[in-house]
Formats: structure tokens, sequence, C-alpha cells
């Protein structure tokens, strides 16, 4: 829209979004920074909740505070004089108005920018805004992003300046038509709640790579794909280097129109230690490589550099009707845990003393796996999983009622995927992308996560596709049409919780022939911590506790389960929630809000862990 100075018109425009929907911060703009030098724009920034979305409604980033003639206006907004907020955090846990806040926040803040090389691009990445996040730069728009767990970039290149103010808003309603849809089992937290950088590149630059072992049972081959961009987006017509030193690998990849392929076969002798296993990622050997990819100018000079530290392994299933899970050849069983990024403290926002917090809790129980619910964490949760030795399941928040019949729902799922998929799919330790959690079976919703299981195939031929699916419960049997497109069957079920039925649990499994490996994705039962009374209490760590010995017990005795992850390793917020022993929480949690005391049932998996 122009630049107008009739106020009125902004009150009388109920399409007002509309503008803002034009220009799409999506997966196709999404920059590789694995490895990149970043400039952090974290820290204070001023901040306003604004009820009725007037930033947007009435062009506020246009700023225009003084007239033509420099005359102060009565404008509405104070960017210097409103509160600070530490970005990145939840504004829920920020100030107590703001607990239940639902509605659009803005940010603003200003920054310095001086170029260090010449041609040099500039580039904004938000790696978490929920959930409908717009840039603004020096007044200008510089595009919308739907979803809130999934990073994104903006190139501001040609609106920088030296001395810049970027506004941000962050509108965190729900919405039925938003993936996750309006009604979830956790807590809506709003804002910047993940780092936000810039990021400069040069003129020509690696947008990607994706570097991983070919899943051909040789361990022989790596394949790599590289993506090439350009400032003028002309296409790009180079070569890159790919180069692993420690496996003596120097590979040249032919870029054309940006993109450049190759089969790099490892050497014989290191092809041996490959197949000892040596050289192999796994949770007993997490081993990483360096991988740089470099690009020349038309001069001979580096033009762009990237490094990545890397994990080779394999993950697949036995095929036919094997229901096993084999990594690097291997069966191995899953022994994980569910668990959400909510923390009491912070939410959303994490750090890495959380993240390995987390693993090792984890570890304490036996475990090799977490299933990272209901929508795409940190982006260093996989980092450091890698370099742990654990295995992940990720997942978007495809949950529940989603409006499956919707073109424009369906697109955001497949954004956000495809978002998480491009953020880490270099990550050994993410095995299994999954695609949605209990989903009524439905034409619409069979079309929706069909389409999304293929979409996550062809942006990653290195692992498997899950989601948690159905039960039959009349048939007592697992039936579900989405199976069709899944490499592995995910399961939630509450047996002995909300069908009080136990026993229908076995009958369930006897009466099942999945043909394919089966996870147990959910079971469990609530306890508050310290709530005692006899196994058949409901909301005891008794009755908790009893229930995952009968759960464990059956499982052991079931052929085709390849791991379970009960629900779920700490109590987290939710609104749901508002009986006296949950007070706004779910309190399935293996381990309290606080993250320090464990129930009796974390021994009984931690047991359960030791002897598969
Ligand atoms: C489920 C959901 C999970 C809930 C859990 C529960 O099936 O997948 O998001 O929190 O059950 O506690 O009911």
């Amino acid at each position: 829209m122009e630049k107008s100075g009739n106020y009125q018109s902004d009150i009388h425009n109920s399409d007002y979004e509309s503008e803002y929907l034009q220009s799409r911060l999506d997966c196709g703009s999404l920059l590789n920074i694995t490895g990149r030098e970043t400039e952090s724009l974290n820290g204070q920034w001023n901040f306003a909740a604004d009820l009725y979305d007037t930033c947007r409604r009435a062009h506020w980033f246009w700023d225009n505070s003084k007239n033509e003639t420099g005359r102060e206006m009565p404008v509405d907004y104070d960017w210097e004089g409103w509160d600070r907020i530490t970005v990145p955090s939840c504004w829920n846990l920020q100030k107590p108005e703001l607990h239940y806040f639902e509605g659009s926040g803005i940010y603003t803040r200003t920054f310095r920018y001086f170029p260090k090389t010449k041609g040099e691009r500039l580039f904004l990445r938000f790696e978490g805004v929920s959930y409908r996040t717009s840039v603004f730069l020096n007044g200008k728009i510089i595009g919308t992003h739907d979803g809130a767990s999934t990073p994104f970039n903006a190139d501001i290149s040609g609106i920088v300046q030296t001395d810049n103010r970027i506004t941000v808003t962050a509108d965190a309603r729900r919405s039925p038509l938003r993936i996750p849809m309006e009604n979830t089992d956790w807590f809506n937290y709003g804002g910047i709640y993940r780092d936000v950088f810039l990021v400069r590149v040069p003129p020509v630059y690696i947008k990607d790579w994706f570097v991983r072992l070919s899943p051909d049972g040789t361990y022989s081959v790596i394949l790599a794909d590289v993506t090439v961009s350009s400032a003028d987006g002309m296409p790009v017509n180079n070569k890159a280097l790919l180069e692993i030193p420690q496996m003596g690998i120097k590979q040249e990849i032919n870029i054309k129109d940006g993109k450049g392929s190759a089969r790099i076969y490892v050497r014989t002798e290191m092809h041996a230690n490959m197949l000892k296993a040596k050289m192999l990622w796994s949770p007993e050997n997490p081993k990483l490589y360096e991988v740089i990819i470099s690009i020349n100018s038309k001069e001979n000079e580096t033009a762009d550099i990237v490094r990545d530290s890397i994990g080779f392994r394999e993950i697949k299933t036995n095929g036919g009707n094997s229901h096993e899970i084999l990594l690097n050849g291997k069966k191995i069983f899953l022994k994980g845990v569910c668990v959400h990024e909510d923390h009491f403290l912070s939410g959303k926002t994490t750090n890495t003393e959380i993240i390995r917090q987390t693993i090792k809790d984890l570890k304490e129980m036996n475990g090799n796996y977490l299933r990272l619910a209901h929508y795409p964490h940190d982006s260093r949760f996989a980092r450091i999983a890698d370099e742990e030795g654990v295995l992940l399941w990720e997942e978007v928040p495809v949950y529940w009622a989603v409006a499956f019949n919707n073109s424009e729902t369906y697109k955001d799922g497949e954004n956000q995927l495809s978002e998480l998929i491009l953020r880490d799919r270099n990550r050994a330790s993410v095995i299994i992308w999954s695609v949605g959690n209990e989903n009524a079976d439905t034409d619409a919703r069979l079309s929706f996560m069909s389409k999304l299981a293929l979409k996550a195939k062809s942006l990653d031929d290195s692992r498997l596709v899950s989601a948690a699916c159905l039960i039959n419960h009349e048939k007592l049997q697992i039936q579900d049409r989405l199976a069709d497109y899944l490499d592995v069957i995910g399961i939630n079920e509450y047996y002995g919780w909300y069908d009080p039925d136990f026993e229908k649990l076995p009958k369930i499994l006897d009466n099942s022939k999945p043909g394919k490996p089966v996870l147990i994705c959910e079971f469990g039962a609530d306890a508050r911590l310290g709530q005692r009374g006899s196994e058949d209490d409901l909301w005891t760590e008794d009755k908790q506790k009893r229930l995952y010995e009968q759960q464990t017990e059956i499982f052991k005795k079931c052929p085709y389960i390849a791991g379970t992850t009960p629900w779920i390793l700490y109590d987290f917020r939710c609104p749901r929630r508002l009986n006296r022993y949950q007070e706004g929480f779910n309190r399935k949690g293996l381990i309290d809000a606080k993250r320090r005391e464990r129930k009796p049932a974390f021994y009984v998996m931690q047991k359960y862990y030791s002897e598969v």
C-alpha cells in the first residue's frame, strides 16, 4: 500500500492483513546458517501488547511521528517510551499482565550496520516466533512468516542502512485454520522466544547443503546436495568443493543453475572402518566429521565457505513384513520418552543447559531416544543430540482436528514441515520425521497427511517417516489408512487411564498385524508429585507406577513393538488441566514440573530399559 496521510483509511479497512501476506518469508527463502558467523540481535527490545493489531492496521512502522515539515504528529505509539522486554523470551512469563495474553505483540529496536566486505548480503534470521510474524525495517515491509516453531530468514540487503529501526509484530492468536489449531494440550506461549541474528553472506553464497550416507546398505557412498545463490538472483554456474578431511575426501561438485549433487565413494581403507562401524554415528559412538564446502569466485579466490559437523549413519526398517528398525544394519530398540519444550521458568525459550539436562535425565533412565513433541524444538537440540548420541523423533504440530479441508492450512503445514527438514536434515541424531498426532481418520485428513509424508520423503531420503496413528476401538485393532504412507506406525494409547479397561491393550496388540514396526509413542497417567494412595487411586504416584508396570509387561510380549516413548518426561503447563491435582499442569511427567523430583514410575522405565 502507498504511504498515505489519510488516517481515516486505516480504521475502515477490515482487510488490512492481506497486504502483509503478499511477501512470505517461507522455506524458499531459508538460509542454512549452520557454522556461519552470526551477530546477535538478542537483548532488550521495546515492546507493547497490541490487542487491536493497530501497528499493522495503521502502518505504525511507516513512522509518521513527524510530517514532511518536521512537525510532530499525534501518533499512538512510542517506540522508545515503551517498556522493555528480553528477546528471546515468552512474553507470558515476563510480566504478570501478559501471562494469558494471546494477541499481537509489537517489538522494536534499533541497530547499526557497517558492511565488512564488498557486495555482502545481509540476512535477518529468526529461530522461532509465535505465530504470524511480520517484519518491518526502516519503514518497509520485509515479509510475513507463519508457524511458531520453525526458523525463517529475510534478505534485507537493499534496505539496511547504517542506522536502522526494526519492528516486528508477533501474533500469537489461536485459530482453527492454523497449525496447530486453536485447541491443544499445551500452553500457547507468545513472542520472539528464540534467537534473532544478523547473518552476512558474500554476493554469491552457499544457501544450503545436505550431506549424508547413502541409505543403500553399502556404507560406501556419501551423497551431497549443494545449493548456491546469488545476490542478483541470476542462475549460478560454478563449482563447489566439498571436503571431509578426516575421511580424505576432496570432491568437486558442478553447480548448474544454482544446484549441484555428488555421489562420493568412500576410500577402501575408510570403507573397512565404516563396516566395522568405527566411523559410523550411533548412540554408542556419536562420531562427527568436519565437512567443509566452499565456492570460488571468477578470480579463483574463495567466495564463500561453510563448515558443519556431520555424523554418518543409516536408519531403515527391514522392509517386507518385518517389524525391525535397523541402525547401521543392526536391530535397535528405541528406548525413549516424550518431552515438551515447556520449562516452568522460561516456557518454550530454552538454552544449552536445559537441553543437556534433558538428555542427562533420559540417559539416567537408560534411554537412547527422545520424541520431541509436538512441534519443532530449538535447533540446538538436534546439534547437542548429535554430540551426545541421542536419537530423535521430530514432529510438526499437525495435532488433533486441523482444518484438513483448507488449502491454506495445508500450505502452512507443508511449509513448517519443509522448514524443519531443511533445518535439521544434516543431523544424524534425527531418525524420524512425524507428520502428525492423533487425527481422526477422514478422507481429507488422509489426503493432507499422506501428502505431508510424501513431501518429507521428497526432501529427505535418509530417514523414516511416521505419525501418531489410530486404533479402531470397535475392532480393537491398530488400523489407520495413513499407515500405508509411513515407514513406522506410531500409536498413542492410554489403557488403564482414559480407558480404564487395561485388558483391551493386550487384545489390541494380539489382534493387530501391522506389517511394519510399531512405536508406542504415548502412554501414561497423571500423578501429582508426592500424592500417595492405593494403586487404584487416580492422580497418585502409586497408580502411575502400577500403570507403567502393567504397560511394560505387555510391551515385552509384543513382537512388533520397536520402541516406546511414554508421555512424558516432565510435567508441563496446560490451560485445559484444571482439577485440584493438575492446577494448570499436565501431570503425566515422570519428573515434576521443576525438573527435579523423579516419580516412582521413572524407575519402572529405568528398569524396563535396562532389560530390553
Ligand atoms: C495425547 C496427546 C498429548 C496429551 C496427552 C494427554 O494423546 O498426544 O498431547 O498431552 O495425550 O495427557 O492426554
